[in-house]
């Protein structure tokens, strides 16, 4: 008789550029949150699940989804960031061959393409793992420190000064909640968009130190409705830092070229993907 090939969905390229579709066309859809995008959250989701890689012990990084689990989903640190679990949980119920994730860092790629930013690659291969696989908290940087801590936090990841300069464009999209990490503000004045804006204003603005009851933040002197962090000004306040903050405000081309490569490396960290995987470019749902 006929002997039965077991069928094993072994999802391929248009699998993934399908669950790229629904989550887009969720951001689209869903446009009265915040100021009119779940894109930055979703970022910051990718970026929290990712951050805490650590290369002497390979712990953390975006393997594992662990976030899901207490005690990882209570750290400080990852304060708000249930809005973009749940985004993407009907996204999950859709496609439920994905593991969580690959399908939070599909949903950061997603994100900043479709919030004009540089094509992102990513290739999936990650494995969800249980709350025994949580990390420590501490291993996200503190916004209310300064340059030695930014270092100590990402050089643990691997990353150098360029790269640290680089990540930290990002900043350009969404904003902080009071009721979230306690800071209050947009960064630029189009949160919902990637370009290198947020440089050029760490250059260009007067920054001030807020008067208010809240953590020390600061504002611009002009029109006191921008932030900067702490952690933000210490990239202009570093000479290192400093020279790639102002290659960035100078040039976005080569901002977009450099923060496409380093947050490709961050949303890799620490996954064990196959040998021969090979990375994926995902269509704009406007190309
Ligand atoms: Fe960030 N970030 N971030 N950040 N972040 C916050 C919000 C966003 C720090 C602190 C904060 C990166 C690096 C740092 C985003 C992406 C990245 C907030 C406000 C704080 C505080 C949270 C709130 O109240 O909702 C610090 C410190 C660092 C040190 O380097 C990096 C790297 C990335 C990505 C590559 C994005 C996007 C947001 C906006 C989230 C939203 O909900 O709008």
């Amino acid at each position: 008789g006929a002997s039965a090939t077991p069928k094993v969905f072994a999802p391929k390229f248009d699998d993934y550029q399908a669950v790229y579709n629904e989550i887009a066309s969720r951001l689209e859809e869903k446009d009265d949150y915040d100021d009119g995008s779940y894109g930055p959250v979703l970022v910051r989701l990718a970026w929290h699940a990712s951050g805490t890689y650590d290369k002497e012990t390979g712990t953390g990084g975006s393997n594992g989804a662990t976030m899901r689990f207490a005690p990882e989903s209570d750290h400080g640190a990852n304060a708000g960031l249930k809005a973009a679990r749940d985004f993407l949980e009907p996204v999950k119920a859709k496609f439920p061959w994905i593991t969580y994730s690959d399908l939070w860092i599909l949903g950061g790629v997603c994100a900043i393409q479709e919030m004009l930013g540089p094509q992102i690659p990513y290739r999936p291969g990650r494995n969800d793992r249980d709350a025994a696989a949580c990390t420590p908290d501490g291993r996200l940087p503190d916004a209310s420190q300064a340059q030695d801590h930014l270092r100590n936090i990402f050089y643990r990841m691997g990353f150098n000064d360029q790269e640290i300069v680089a990540l930290s464009g990002a900043h350009a999209l969404g904003r902080c909640h009071t009721d979230r990490s306690g800071f209050d503000g947009p960064w630029t004045f189009s949160p919902t968009v990637l370009t290198n804006d947020y440089y050029k204003l760490l250059l260009d603005e007067k920054w001030q130190w807020k008067k208010w009851n809240g953590p020390k933040q600061y504002e611009d002197k002009k029109t006191k409705s921008l932030m900067m962090l702490p952690t933000d000004m210490a990239l202009i306040q570093d000479k290192k830092f400093n020279q790639w903050v102002e290659k960035y405000a100078a040039d976005n081309e080569l901002f977009f070229k450099d923060f496409s490569n380093v947050i490709v490396k961050l949303f890799e960290l620490g996954v064990p993907f196959a040998e021969n995987s090979e990375r994926w470019v995902f269509k704009t749902v406007n190309a």
